[in-house]
């Protein structure tokens, strides 16, 4: 078993880290930028290790650094989180090539997976549905051309080391392929340093739904049920919820089969996403995310299991404590995330209770709120037995938070949450545009 592991991340998921650690009896290094002696991570931790300047590059994104400190306060492993190293290939074998667990999938399966030309080959390959588009890389215009015409307009190229809508070109018609594709290439170069694209054809306003995926390495999986995460602003998820009010048992059932296989067949390890679009009764692979995600609580709430224990206990060699299989889900679970539109320092901050709720942040009153990361600060979670309730609760609970000092998007949340276009349940990827126009 782990006795000490290093939290190569920072804020809620660095906390949510050191929680499951307590309850598993293992100890805790955090590591932090000079910025971040404040937060909560850092006060919760069984120690501290500062490693560098605030911006990210020269602190959480230095795995030499995280590397050496996990060494050198002898731990036995590191959890990367999310963002920053938790997808890194390269960072995964440098803490394996030193002896330490690495809580994640293997270094393969993610350099496999983080190549989404070869994740949607292995998609396929399982028998899960992809939408049309080129079977790989594409390099010339006539072939772009070829492909576009034959899955008709719009298309969408996508950088095939991207992710995250990073590097993305939507055309509308054949006259502006071309030169997107030359954009798409040239982005994709400069910001992922490979220059790969692919195409699809482009769904207007997909219903963005994902599965939580636990693996205990030998080729066990279960399924948490999934996430509808259509609510978000630029690529940025402000709502989450499961189940998903647009997916069906059939389709559930269908989506859920194909990750079995799939994850069965990459003996995963750990927690990991499987990303799909969806579109009336139809949906489409898009990703697989090779970590844990920022909204893991809604899928906790409504399987009553704790992703995070389990994703270190099966890394450390534990049996997994889910059912390998695909679990019932019961009642809903909705998340909104609370962001500080500035920073600045918190002067008040009532944070929401009573039945059902769960309020995940590592900011407190006279925390500063920095400008160097990302701007969530909190993540209120409701759960109730349907998504009327849950919806209901969740809006109470926003009505009890309190932040002062720092502007945040509160009103903004419960302007969505309480919008006929949310409360029906028949809302895309646009909803947020659709509302505030922009
Ligand atoms: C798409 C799409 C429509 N059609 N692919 C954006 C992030 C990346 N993971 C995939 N993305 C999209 N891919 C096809 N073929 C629309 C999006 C998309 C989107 C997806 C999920 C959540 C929000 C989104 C917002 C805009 C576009």
């Amino acid at each position: 078993m782990i006795k000490r592991l290093l939290i190569a991340n920072r804020g809620e998921i660095a906390v949510r880290i050191i929680r499951a650690c307590r309850e598993l009896g293992i100890r805790t290094v955090a590591v932090y930028s000079t910025a971040d002696k404040e937060n909560l991570h850092v006060k919760m931790a069984d120690e501290a290790v500062c490693i560098g300047a605030p911006p990210s590059a020269k602190s959480y994104l230095n795995a030499d650094a995280c590397v050496t400190v996990a060494l050198g306060t002898k731990c036995d492993a590191v959890h990367p989180g999310v963002g920053f190293l938790s997808e890194n290939a390269a960072f995964a074998e440098k803490v394996q090539k030193a002896g330490l667990i690495w809580i994640g999938p293997e270094p393969e399966t993610i350099r496999l997976l983080g190549d989404k030309v070869q994740a949607r080959a292995t998609a396929v390959a399982h028998g899960l549905p992809v939408t049309p588009g080129s079977d790989g890389a594409v390099s010339s215009e006539a072939e772009a051309k070829k492909i576009a015409a034959r899955c008709g307009y719009p298309v969408i190229i996508k950088a095939a080391s991207g992710g995250g809508g990073k590097g993305m070109r939507i055309v509308y018609e054949e006259k502006d392929l071309a030169e997107n594709l030359k954009i798409a290439s040239s982005e994709a170069q400069a910001n992922f340093a490979d220059g790969t694209v692919y195409i699809e054809k482009y769904l207007v306003n997909p219903r963005h739904v994902e599965l939580q995926v636990l693996g205990d390495g030998k080729g066990g999986v279960a399924v948490l049920g999934e996430r509808d995460c259509s609510t978000q602003k630029n690529h940025q998820k402000l709502i989450e919820e499961s189940p998903s009010p647009g997916v069906s048992p059939e389709m559930r059932e269908k989506m859920c089969a194909g990750a079995v296989s799939l994850f069965s067949a990459l003996k995963y390890r750990g927690a990991g996403t499987i990303e799909f679009l969806a579109s009336g009764n139809e949906f489409f692979f898009m990703e697989v995310n090779a970590r844990v995600q920022v909204e893991h609580p809604v899928s906790e709430m409504v399987t009553s299991s704790d992703i995070i224990r389990d994703q270190i206990g099966v890394c450390a060699g534990l049996p997994m404590e889910a059912e390998p299989g695909v679990h019932a889900l019961n009642g809903w679970a909705v998340e909104a995330r609370i962001n500080a539109r500035a920073p600045g320092k918190i002067k008040t901050l009532h944070i929401p209770g009573g039945p059902g709720i769960r309020f995940d942040t590592f900011v407190y009153a006279d925390y500063s709120v920095l400008p160097f990361y990302d701007s969530m600060i909190a993540k209120l979670i409701a759960w109730d037995s349907t998504r009327e309730r849950a919806v209901k609760r969740l809006l109470r609970a926003l009505d009890e938070l309190k932040i002062d000092g720092v502007p945040t998007n509160i009103g903004e949340q419960k302007t969505i949450l309480s919008s006929p276009q949310f409360l029906s349940g028949h809302f895309g990827t646009g909803l947020y545009a659709e509302l505030f126009q922009q």
